[in-house]
């Protein structure tokens, strides 16, 4: 209970902060966006994770001013690359199944885009099969609508729930995140590889987009090319940088 009352002021204290984790196409070999990933500094515990605090959120219902507040910084943030490049980069940002059930969310995503000018394709929404699966019809309506306005939808953590693969085929999706754990062993364990495979080539023929998570070398990267994997994000090509030195990776790669 502490910690949720601590939660609940992080915002208007200014404790909480985004990083953000360049994403790399191996197919155009360039940086194409970033994942935006929240952070939580807290005043004398320090840095608290993410897998820490969202369940916490979850629970308590904070992650609907939690998740408002990411969404609005991660597009402020954006915005501000407008200036440096007129590469279309995308930012992502992970959605919790609480707040892919919440009524407001179309009306919250469509008048924070609007107040960013930003077109609605530089906005990617990181979503977990299990989000989905949970309600099939709201899911299908609610990612329909995003289609319609051109929003990017990812499937995080792919492989890891326990969904059925049917919703891939009804469901409006742009991108699977191959999840960091079959990426982890991918040279060394056989079963690894054939699951990466396995969906690659699936999402090949899904049309459907792959990135994988997690790498952090440059055999896992030279493998995953090897593979027909699109892109990659990891501690190879970037770690998740706070947003003024995300900038500056930006202006790098120019
Ligand atoms: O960045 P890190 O690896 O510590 O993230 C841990 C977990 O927290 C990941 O599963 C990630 O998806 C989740 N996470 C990070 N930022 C956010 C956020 O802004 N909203 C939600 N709902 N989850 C987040
Ligand atoms: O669940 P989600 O994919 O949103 O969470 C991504 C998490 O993975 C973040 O917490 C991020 O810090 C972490 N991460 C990003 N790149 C790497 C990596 O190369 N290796 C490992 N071990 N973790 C990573
Ligand atoms: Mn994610
Ligand atoms: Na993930």
């Amino acid at each position: 209970l502490l910690l949720e009352n601590a939660l609940r002021r992080a915002i208007e204290n200014n404790e909480l902060s985004l990083v953000y984790q360049p994403q790399y196409s191996l197919q155009q070999q360039k940086l194409t966006g970033f994942e935006a990933l929240l952070r939580w500094q807290h005043p004398e515990l320090g840095l608290i994770s993410p897998g820490e605090f969202i369940p916490l959120a979850e629970r308590s219902g904070l992650v609907i001013p939690l998740g408002e507040w990411v969404l609005k910084t991660a597009l402020a943030e954006r915005a501000s690359w407008q200036q440096l490049t007129p590469a279309p980069l995308t930012v992502a940002i992970n959605l919790s199944p609480i707040q892919f059930r919440q009524p407001g969310l179309l009306t919250l995503i469509d008048s924070l885009l609007h107040a960013s000018q930003l077109p609605a394709e530089m906005l990617e929404l990181e979503i977990t099969e299990s989000a989905m699966v949970e309600d099939p019809a709201h899911a299908a309506s609610l990612l329909d609508a995003f289609r319609q306005r051109g929003l990017r939808i990812a499937v995080d953590d792919f492989g890891t729930g326990y969904s059925s693969l049917s919703y891939l085929k009804r469901f409006a999706l742009h991108k699977l995140k191959i999840d960091q754990s079959f990426v982890r062993d991918l040279l060394s364990d056989a079963d690894d590889r054939a699951i990466v495979q396995a969906i690659i080539s699936m999402a090949h023929s899904l049309e459907l987009d792959t990135i994988a998570e997690g790498v952090e070398t440059a055999a896992q990267q030279a493998l995953l090319q090897q593979l027909g994997c699109q892109a990659i994000q990891g501690y190879h090509y970037g770690k998740p940088l706070p947003a003024e030195q995300a900038r500056a990776f930006i202006q790098q790669q120019l």
